[in-house]
């Protein structure tokens, strides 16, 4: 399909990114090829050289992986799209083109751990410093940036613990500093949130979540909103080489076919499943942005389109009926990840936001005793059986 913003966001989740190919195909077919043959030296060499269009070599570019990175720059709102072999080589990809030595970064204290840790150490070894704040906080961030920061760099809503930042606010500090706001966009995914209507310069997702959908390809992407952003981090994963294959562009674009499908149901088991344990007597805390309970519900409104599949709780027996609660679910399953069909659940401290160390983790809010739920498409009331029979293990064990 053509660039039209004209149509709806569901029409474009079918058709984006879908051109036309040899035979007619109506999806786009995998070239599952590492080189391309050219019919001339002349022809190898305009190619190169950027005069003629085409493909050279698949680290390069693939049709498979274009028709997928066309997609979702359509769908949010950007120029162009670079598809990675995984959302931290998307990460790595955006930091490696934006810093050198001497610049700094401001980055939000919840984030995917493994991205504080590479601030922490890769790119604290190549001379780049960065400062962690609560971007939720407006006063914390103005107060990190310096003159030398080029990055103001947000998870919202954050991984674990679901606060909302305010990208228009942080996108205005952002240009007083002529830095750019980069923004992963990975826990809504684009259905619920555009960051480039909000200003941001860069959104990035880990596809192996919500976009693919389905638990079965690890990958990230970066959207661009200029051409010559789009050349510049082109250059730079090329040289990375953090890119993604064939074949997995092709499951990503067909997941990305029931995006908004799926994030309905996500949203909509979600917000039952939250206002369920916010009520239960086990229940100590929970972040979720759809309940009036959140910090930021407000905000929320205003940035999303729907609340999310994410819920993160804290149990009043703290880490040790945390524990009870993920060995006695049946039907969630104990597994990191999230954003598939199916529901998962974890425990950030001692898996996704273990490499951290225990001094960011609770500078960023993330307590040994939180649980975090990543709600899938069953049937709503399966899932709360199922966790109300784990809730009823705790209580047996703890006798409250
Ligand atoms: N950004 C966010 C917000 C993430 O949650 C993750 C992975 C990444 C980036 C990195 O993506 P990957 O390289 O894994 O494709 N988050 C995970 C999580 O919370 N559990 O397991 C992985």
């Amino acid at each position: 399909m053509k660039e039209n913003s004209k149509v709806n966001f569901e029409t474009k989740c079918v058709h984006a990114g879908i051109s036309e190919y040899e035979f007619g195909p109506v999806v786009p077919p995998i070239y599952q090829t590492s080189t391309f043959k050219f019919e001339s030296v002349e022809h190898g060499a305009s190619l190169f050289a950027g005069e003629k269009k085409g493909y050279t070599y698949t680290r390069m570019l693939n049709p498979t992986i274009q028709a997928m990175e066309d997609a979702i720059a359509q769908l949010e709102g950007g120029h162009k799209a670079l598809g990675c072999g995984s959302g931290m080589a998307a990460i790595h990809t955006v930091f490696a083109s934006l810093t050198q030595a001497g610049d700094h970064v401001v980055c939000s204290t919840a984030v995917y751990g493994p991205t504080t840790t590479l601030l922490n150490t890769i790119m604290k070894k190549y001379g780049v410093e960065t400062t962690f704040v609560d971007t939720s906080n407006l006063d914390e961030v103005k107060k990190a940036v310096k003159p030398n920061t080029k990055v103001l760099y947000v998870e919202t809503p954050g991984n674990p613990t679901l606060s909302i930042s305010n990208l228009e606010e942080i996108y205005k500090i952002a240009k007083q500093q002529k830095a750019n706001l980069v923004v992963d966009n990975t826990f809504m995914s684009p259905a619920l949130q555009n960051p480039i209507a909000f200003g941001a310069d860069i959104v990035l997702h880990s596809l192996t979540k919500f976009l693919n959908g389905h638990a079965d390809v690890v990958g990230g992407i970066v959207v661009v909103k200029d051409e010559a952003t789009y050349q510049h981090f082109r250059k730079t994963l090329n040289q990375l080489g953090g890119v993604i294959d064939p074949f997995n562009s092709f499951l990503v674009h067909r997941g990305i076919k029931t995006l908004w499908l799926r994030m309905q149901k996500h949203c909509e088991n979600a917000l039952v499943i939250a206002e369920w344990l916010e009520k239960h007597s086990l229940v100590k805390s929970i972040s979720y942005p759809g309940l009036k309970s959140h910090p930021q519900y407000e905000l929320g409104l205003k940035q999303h389109r729907g609340h999310g599949g994410m819920i993160t709780i804290e149990l009043a027996g703290g880490l040790e009926a945390g524990k009870i609660m993920m060995n006695s679910v049946k039907l969630f399953q104990l597994a990191v990840s999230l954003g598939g069909v199916e529901s998962l659940i974890q425990h950030p401290a001692s898996m996704t936001h273990f490499s951290m160390g225990k001094e960011a983790r609770l500078a960023g809010g993330i307590t040994d005793g939180l649980v975090r739920i990543s709600v899938g498409i069953e049937n709503v009331n399966d899932l709360i059986s199922d966790l109300e029979s784990a809730l009823e293990e705790v209580r047996k064990v703890n006798q409250v």
